[in-house]
């Protein structure tokens, strides 16, 4: 993006590795750690694992809708990983990286992405969001949570996660104005893939970067490279530490989303194959292997015992998914109230009465 916007200074992107997995700057020493590197190795390795199977098994008719995370690993994982478990996570949805992280397992996703309302009653982060397919409605949910987190004097954290497309919404300016305003608990964190669906982000906003829209609601904006795990997770712990202090957070995530809008896209259409080319050469995932590989903790033998693992992984949920009874017709009813209103009691007992 370019632009200028009468003096005011864009925050320089974030990054501790270069395009190649070369240190850029000085890795904070409790992150440059063989274990912490590796087990965020190992969770985008398993979210692009899982991804892949998602789109086939929406390809052979037993998925619906799929959205994939494939490029935007980094920015999932690395947000999953810096959050505390007391903190709660307002997904869009492309955010199963985080998702997984924190506890949701792969056959809630595939549920979900089968319209099954089981998926989204997660077992494990009870109070974490469903996936918000309204574009940018989880920002306000997010005001709601932070809100209720202030009121109750609770030291955690709202997380909401949107694109770049949501930040042209009005309830996204909403949702951070009033953050600022009240001083909430908040952190937004900006998936810019570049494309939302197939208008780029020049087409998006005139502005020069995502992370200045912070600026009108009093908030700070930080930007960082979605594309290095390592700087979102370093990012986004301080952003925490920030809000959970009163101090809301808004952070732009510069990645691109290598795969097509949803499994009911074809990205050819409207995007040139060598910028996607070009792309493929800054992903995630082969950057921190390079890293780990260039500091010796990482090898081929490594590699392929890992890549076993999670598709051994992912292939024992897509079989349990697939071998889930049918969710029974009443769901319709039962996910949505705490109680159901009178008239939808009525349509609830007549629709058990016709199929049981
Ligand atoms: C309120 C609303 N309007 C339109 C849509 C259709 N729609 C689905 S995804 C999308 C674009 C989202 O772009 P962005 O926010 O950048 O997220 P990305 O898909 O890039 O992750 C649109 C317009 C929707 N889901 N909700």
């Amino acid at each position: 993006m370019t632009g200028d916007c009468q003096g005011y200074s864009p925050p320089p992107v974030i990054a501790y590795l270069d395009k190649a997995g070369a240190v850029l700057d000085s890795i904070p020493a409790e992150l440059d750690d063989r274990d912490v590197l590796i087990g965020l190795y190992r969770a985008m390795v398993l979210t692009r694992t899982f991804d892949q199977k998602a789109v086939s098994l929406q390809r052979t008719g037993r998925l619906g809708t799929y959205a994939s995370s494939l490029g935007q690993e980094a920015v999932s994982v690395g947000l999953g990983a810096a959050m505390q478990a007391s903190d709660v996570l307002l997904p869009a949805f492309r955010d199963h990286g985080a998702m997984l992280w924190r506890g949701v397992t792969m056959v809630e996703i595939l549920q979900y992405w089968s319209g099954d309302e089981r998926g989204s009653d997660f077992k494990g982060p009870r109070e974490d969001f469903p996936v918000a397919i309204p574009v940018a409605s989880q920002t306000t949910h997010a005001v709601g949570v932070a809100m209720a987190f202030q009121l109750r004097g609770e030291a955690r954290a709202a997380v909401c996660v949107l694109g770049d497309g949501a930040t042209s919404k009005g309830d996204f300016y909403e949702a951070i104005n009033a953050c600022g305003v009240w001083k909430l608990p908040a952190v937004f964190v900006i998936n810019n893939n570049q494309w939302a669906i197939s208008e780029p982000v020049s087409m998006q906003t005139a502005a020069p970067t995502l992370a200045q829209k912070a600026v009108a609601a009093g908030i700070d904006g930080i930007r960082v490279d979605g594309n290095d795990v390592i700087a979102v997770r370093h990012v986004m712990e301080r952003a925490l530490e920030q809000a959970r202090q009163g101090r809301p957070q808004v952070i732009e995530a510069l990645t691109y989303r290598l795969g097509d809008h949803t499994t009911a896209d074809d990205a050819r259409r409207y995007r040139d194959d060598a910028e996607v080319s070009t792309r493929w050469q800054e992903e995630p995932v082969l950057r921190l292997r390079h890293y780990l590989v260039g500091r010796q903790w990482w090898a081929k033998t490594d590699e392929e015992a890992l890549i076993r693992e999670v598709r051994a992984q992912v292939d024992e949920a897509a079989e349990a998914y697939l071998a889930l009874p049918p969710q029974p017709a009443t769901d319709m009813f039962d996910y949505l109230y705490a109680a159901l209103p009178p008239s939808l009691a009525g349509q609830r007992a007549l629709l058990e009465d016709a199929h049981g």
